[in-house]
């Protein structure tokens, strides 16, 4: 059965201009894009967004560092769309991802890691609609 994920290029992927890459390794991995867009998000959207993550230490810097610049936000679809996007970015931390994973290979820090992915189908439904709505996927 195919799954929905959401991924977001963040704006560390950006600024490394290495987002045509990136999108290669999804689609290399057996993913298909759904929806993609271009975006900024506002501080209010990027709060939001991290809602969960409010009472940790690292909110504010997580807030101001995803609207630092434009993002790249992707509903992508695969049978076992979330735990495979995970897989596939590889762990929160770069120097703890495995080898071929798309964080081990360009993200720099912790918070600096390139990319976003959902961490279970439900928040995925949730993560995709901050971004998307039904008519703008394919
Ligand atoms: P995930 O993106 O692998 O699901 P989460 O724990 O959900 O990781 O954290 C969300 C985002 O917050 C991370 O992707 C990263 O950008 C940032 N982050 C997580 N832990 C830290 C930290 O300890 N220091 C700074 N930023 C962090
Ligand atoms: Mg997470």
């Amino acid at each position: 059965m195919t799954e929905r994920t959401l991924a977001i290029l963040k704006p560390d992927c950006l600024d490394k201009r290495v987002q045509g890459k990136v999108i290669q390794h999804i689609l290399d991995a057996g993913f298909e894009i759904k929806a993609m867009k271009l975006t900024k998000l506002t501080e209010d959207s990027a709060k939001k967004f991290y809602e969960v993550h409010k009472e940790r230490p690292f909110y504010g810097e997580l807030v101001s560092y995803m609207t630092s610049g434009p993002v790249i936000p992707l509903c992508l679809e695969k049978a076992n769309a979330v735990a495979d996007f995970r897989k596939t970015i590889g762990a929160t931390n770069p120097a703890n991802a495995e080898e071929g994973t798309i964080r081990k290979m360009y993200a720099d820090s912790i918070e600096r890691n390139i990319v976003h992915g959902s961490d279970s189908p439900e928040n995925a439904k949730n993560e995709i609609a901050h971004f998307f709505n039904d008519s703008d996927i394919v």
